[in-house]
């Protein structure tokens, strides 16, 4: 390990991180003029994470990873008509994402025309007209796909929808099927609101928090400055993990570099829990059952009788199934010992206020809603949720991926939005249900869908299974980029392929009325405005709503729908329709301009429960088993310090102290020896699912801190081993942190 892997997060490395990216693609004044934006009430929304911005903000709302973000969209670099004479197709598919995402802003509209392999320019008119054309030409609108990623603003969002249901299908998937989905399905079934409930406020009040499946020190590291504070007060922080997380052991904020010197940080994380992937099913009944058995000892002094009484519903079952749970397989498949469950359940029983939050380690496994309904159990036995200083907290990934599904980007739309939609436009929408990310995988790869349209994002390396990804692509007529930046998935394409460049978040958005801003909503609900200023890499960009507005009126029969072109000359317009459609949203426009912006509603915040009974629901769900056969192990792909998704920065991981390399896999020294491996040495790995063997070569064994038959490999190089099939009941999201592979020297 490196030094830096065992200093505190933080402190001067994530100052001089930040200073390094930044004066490297942007030239440092420009830089720090930017910098200073992002997060401001006459500013820009940080495009990075969605944690949210605290009411009181400090001059520096930004961290070293949202440097990054804001650093890779300021960037000089510019990819144009030039670039794409110099390279072609093939050429680029050569290079790595590193590469690619290093080589800057794309600034023209480009067409790949059937048969060739090169982009072209092409005018913004007549790509709109090849869009458009294609669009018309399908047998039926369920041959589209139209996918979203999570920075897209609400006005875009909202546009989106519209137009896509106006054409005529709800095959509306997004990053979210990949993401957060188990967390909005698990909690819509038993509290009745597919978000978290907690608040900024909750955060200084609670007595313990639970850190579950998240690394925040390097994707959320706003929250750090919150579980800080929560540290010095002396809130319990508790992280359960299978790996003990740098940033959750000890953090200087770099805002306290000058004081703390001495390179001491704050502990964060009293208790490291150090579940097996998968483990948190089987460890969470164990400390349910420990604070049943506290409960039990205290005659009735542990568990809100009076919540459960009120407010819950299943409770009976739960107690007799959590009775009947057996300690020995509640071990074994934690790999957590009886004693450290027993601590951390005192933990959460000597808090008269506890918050959980979790992301993609408790989501992204086919038990991923059972992981999220089993921590709502925990909550609801001491009452809470909907109490100050307690509740959920899902810790979302893009900047508004929770924007764009309050305006409607879902697959499968409730009745009362469709009605909504129906009665404000005079049309009938699609009631069937849509494709979601892997049904339209499947969709593409059968030669049901025909034409993929990408609002932001790269589907062909974020989702599942890349090569057979890139079959489904591959086999489309049509397939359409609107985007920043240079991936993989304009290189992946159909056979036309169309690039639609657009302005970023931190840039300035010109229409006929003059400067636009634009809404999203953070993590926790919260509904603001965002404005860029700084230049647009090119004067040939288009905002998305203006993109969006432009497919719909190449592709829609005159007079249906909204008149695009006035919405778009005022994004205020666009407004007024979601406070019509949207619920929570009256009189939009006036409220997203207070300077911190207003909250959606959630019931579940207020104790009433929009589920099927009418109460928050106790739920039982069997330990998942985990069938190791002979030499297998469970893999999970993960984020390194040094990437934004399949955007990747750099290829260090700095907490995890690996340098220069992101072909790693992360192993139990003891298993390495059993396995006859050595550090450093080059492996190849294979899936196995459904009979089918996936490899991905190459590979180099790092010894690493982490629970035995357990491995971790990086996202998006380790998807090649991501069955396409291996996805989470319910929610049908890739089960990419429950991976079976072998291993074996390359
Ligand atoms: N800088 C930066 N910020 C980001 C992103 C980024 O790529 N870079 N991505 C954004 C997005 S879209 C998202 S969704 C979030 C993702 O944020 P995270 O969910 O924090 O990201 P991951 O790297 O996927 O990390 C998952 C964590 O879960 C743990 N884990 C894995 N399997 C299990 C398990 O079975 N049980 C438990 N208890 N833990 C497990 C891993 O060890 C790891 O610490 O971050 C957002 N913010
Ligand atoms: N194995 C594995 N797979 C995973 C995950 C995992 O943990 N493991 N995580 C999953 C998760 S949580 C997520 S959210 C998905 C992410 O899936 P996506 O959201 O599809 O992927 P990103 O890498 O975030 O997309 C980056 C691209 O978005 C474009 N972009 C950036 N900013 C803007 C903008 O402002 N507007 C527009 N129009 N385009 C922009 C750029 O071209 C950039 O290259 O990946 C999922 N895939
Ligand atoms: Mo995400």
């Amino acid at each position: 390990m490196t030094q830096d892997s065992k200093k505190a997060a933080g402190g001067m490395g994530a100052l001089i991180s930040t200073m390094e990216h930044v004066a490297r693609e942007m030239g440092l004044w420009r830089g720090a003029r930017l910098m200073l934006k992002a997060n401001q009430p006459e500013g820009f929304d940080c495009p990075g994470c969605a944690w949210p911005e605290p009411a009181e903000r400090s001059s520096f709302e930004f961290c070293e990873n949202g440097a990054k973000a804001v650093a890779a969209e300021g960037t000089r670099g510019r990819v144009g008509p030039a670039f794409f004479a110099r390279w072609s197709i093939p050429e680029l598919l050569e290079q790595s994402d590193h590469w690619l995402e290093a080589q800057g802003r794309l600034t023209h509209p480009m067409i790949r025309r059937e048969g060739a392999n090169a982009y072209t320019p092409i005018s913004w008119q007549e790509a709109f007209e090849v869009l458009g054309a294609g669009l018309k030409g399908l047998g039926s609108p369920d041959e589209a796909v139209f996918y979203t990623s999570g920075r897209t603003s609400n006005e875009a969002a909202f546009l989106y929808q519209l137009f896509v249901r106006l054409f005529g299908t709800n095959n509306l998937p997004d990053c979210s099927n990949m993401c957060h989905e188990s967390s909005g399905r698990g909690l819509s079934e038993v509290i009745g609101v597919g978000k978290g409930t907690v608040s900024l406020e909750d955060f200084a009040r609670a007595e313990a928090i639970f850190i579950l499946g998240q690394n925040p020190g390097t994707n959320h590291p706003r929250m750090l400055t919150h579980l800080q504070e929560a540290a010095r007060r002396g809130c319990r922080i508790v992280s359960i993990n299978p790996l003990r997380e740098r940033a959750l052991e000890s953090f200087i904020h770099p805002q306290e570099v000058l004081p703390t010197l001495t390179g001491r940080g704050t502990p964060i994380a009293g208790e490291f829990v150090q579940v097996r992937i998968n483990g948190d099913v089987a460890l969470l009944k164990g400390i349910m059952k420990a604070v049943l058995a506290a409960d039990a000892g205290s005659e009735g002094a542990v568990l809100d009788r009076a919540f459960i009484e009120a407010h819950t519903e299943g409770f009976e079952d739960f107690k007799a199934a959590l009775e009947a749970a057996d300690w020995g397989e509640i071990v074994a498949q934690s790999g957590v010992e009886r004693a450290q469950i027993e601590a951390v359940a005192r933990i959460y029983v000597e808090s008269s206020a506890t918050i959980a939050c979790w992301a993609m380690g408790l989501t992204q496994h086919k038990n991923g809603v059972a992981n999220i309904q089993e921590v709502v159990n925990l909550l609801l036995l001491k009452g809470n949720v909907g109490k100050p200083g307690a509740g959920v907290c899902p810790v979302r990934g893009h900047s508004n991926v929770q924007g764009d599904r309050s305006m409607g980007i879902l697959s499968n739309p409730k009745a009362g939005l469709l009605d909504r939609l129906s009665a404000t436009f005079g049309f009938e929408p699609p009631r069937a249900p849509g494709l979601d990310s892997v049904e339209a995988i499947r969709a593409m790869r059968d030669g049901r869908a025909k034409i993929f349209v990408s609002l932001g994002g790269n589907f062909h390396s974020a989702t599942p299974d890349t090569a057979r990804v890139a079959e489904a692509l591959e086999r489309c007529a049509l397939t359409v980029q609107i985007s920043t930046k240079l991936n993989r998935s304009h290189l992946v394409t159909g056979r036309q392929a169309l690039i639609l460049p657009c302005l970023g978040r931190t840039e300035r958005d010109t229409q006929a009325s003059g400067p636009q801003f634009v809404t999203v909503e953070n993590s926790m609900s919260i509904v603001h405005r965002s404005e860029g200023h700084a230049d647009p890499a090119s004067d040939q960009l288009m905002s998305e709503p203006a993109i969006v507005a432009g497919i719909a009126r190449a592709t829609l029969p005159e007079g249906v729908g909204p008149d695009w072109r006035a919405l778009v000359e005022d994004y205020d317009r666009i407004r007024d329709l979601i406070a019509q459609v949207i619920p929570g949203c009256a009189d939009y426009k006036r409220r997203v301009r207070e300077p911190a912006g207003f909250v959606m509603p959630n019931g579940a915040r207020e104790r009433t429960w929009a589920t099927e009974g009418g109460k928050a629901a106790f739920t039982v769900h069997p330990i998942p088993a985990h069938d190791l056969g002979e030499g297998q192990y469970m893999m999970m792909t993960l984020r390194s310090h040094d990437q934004y998704n399949t955007t990747i920065y750099g290829l260090d991981d700095r907490y995890r102290g690996v340098k220069g390399e992101r072909m790693v896999v992360f192993m139990n020294p003891e298993d390495v020896a059993e396995a006859g491996l050595e550090a450093g040495q080059r492996v190849d790995l294979v899936s196995h699912f459904g009979g089918a063997a996936r490899v991905g070569r190459g590979f180099l064994v790092r010894p690493f801190d982490i629970p035995r038959r357990c491995v971790g490999t990086y996202f998006p190089e380790a998807n090649v081993l991501v069955p396409l099939d291996s996805v989470a009941d319910k929610s049908n999201t890739p089960a990419s942190k429950s991976v079976i592979v072998t291993i074996q020297p390359a």
